[in-house]
């Protein structure tokens, strides 16, 4: 077997006006409680830093570049603990943010850090966009405005290789790894392009609303429990589909609950097999470690028979995936 230990890092409610010092020391304390169970990877959320700030409105500049990173994410003030304990801890970490670079872009943003050298092993930016521009009009609209603060990411699926988790024949090399954020995770292209560079774990960090008819379109008339059951089982067919059609395990972690006493996010952070069983799930919508160990050698059947794209795929008939 090849087995690595991972963990998802869930966090419950963050509310706005939660200080960043509070949201860095639970995401410590879920980094210390996933090592102290063995765990070699802890996934965090998507902008896990922070309140899931794209719900608001913010019209003044200066404010809103609060509600971002800059510069280096392993040493700036803000975010520079978790790192230093993820090399104490001798743990890599994926983590979530928003992303402000030197030339004032803005992304929505994950790294992956290899805590034995310190390196950045591979850095995402979220593709797939959800929501709108412009806010709606209604004032108890909720809003999402990802396509407001975010430029859609430039940079891929970059599948990566990762030394050190664990030992593989010299004919298979290092694990390979992929992340995607979020709304990524519905959609399968991005899967596939990870898929055709052999990934064995998905990597995804999510803010998921449990209530925005707004976000939707079609669940207004829905009572809230109804939509919110809608939204995990949604969430449940994207991971669990994909990991199988990809013969891919993949590892997802919520920033969950009822942030402000008003907006609900679905927890459901899970980990799944490259056969889509879900091997294990979270069981609250708090801050909570999920973890189990993924034996990458199951992602053979499915890479070599039913999923071996070399010999089944027919690409000749898949031209309007990406010309229209
Ligand atoms: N953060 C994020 O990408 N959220 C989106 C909301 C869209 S709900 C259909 C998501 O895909 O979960």
């Amino acid at each position: 077997p090849r087995n690595i230990r991972i963990a998802a890092a869930q966090m419950g409610a963050t509310h706005l006006t939660d200080a960043r010092e509070k949201t860095l020391a639970r995401m410590l304390k879920l980094l210390d409680d996933a090592a102290s169970q063995g765990a070699q990877l802890v996934v965090f959320p998507e902008t896990a830093f922070t309140t899931f700030f794209p719900r608001h409105f913010f019209t003044d500049e200066e404010e809103l570049e609060t509600w971002f990173e800059h510069g280096d994410i392993r040493t700036a003030p803000d975010t520079k603990a978790l790192f230093d304990k993820a090399q104490q801890l001798a743990v890599d970490i994926c983590v979530g943010f928003a992303e402000a670079t030197d030339d004032g872009e803005h992304y929505n943003t994950c790294v992956y850090y290899h805590a034995k050298t310190g390196a950045i092993m591979s850095k995402y930016r979220k593709i797939h966009l959800p929501g709108d521009f412009e806010p709606w009009p209604d004032p108890n609209a909720i809003n999402q405005l990802e396509k407001r603060y975010f430029k859609p990411g430039n940079l891929g699926w970059q599948a990566f290789r990762v030394p050190d988790l664990t030992t593989s024949p010299p004919e298979r090399g290092d694990p390979i790894f992929g992340m995607m954020i979020c709304n990524d995770r519905r959609w399968a292209e991005s899967w596939r392009v990870l898929g055709l560079q052999g990934v064995e774990v998905v990597l995804c960090g999510y803010n998921t609303a449990g209530w925005a008819p707004e976000l939707w379109g079609s669940s207004a008339d829905q009572y809230p429990a109804d939509a919110e059951r809608l939204a995990m089982f949604q969430h449940k067919i994207s991971m669990q589909a994909h990991s199988y059609s990809n013969a891919t395990f993949s590892v997802c972690a919520a920033r969950c609950g009822l942030d402000d006493g008003k907006y609900s996010l679905i927890g459901g952070s899970c980990i799944t097999d490259p056969e889509g069983r879900i091997i294990k799930k979270s069981k609250t919508k708090d801050d909570e470690v999920v973890i189990a160990d993924c034996d990458l050698d199951l992602c053979r059947a499915g890479k070599t028979r039913t999923f071996d794209f070399a010999r089944h795929r027919r690409i000749e008939h898949y031209g309007r995936i990406t010309s229209q």
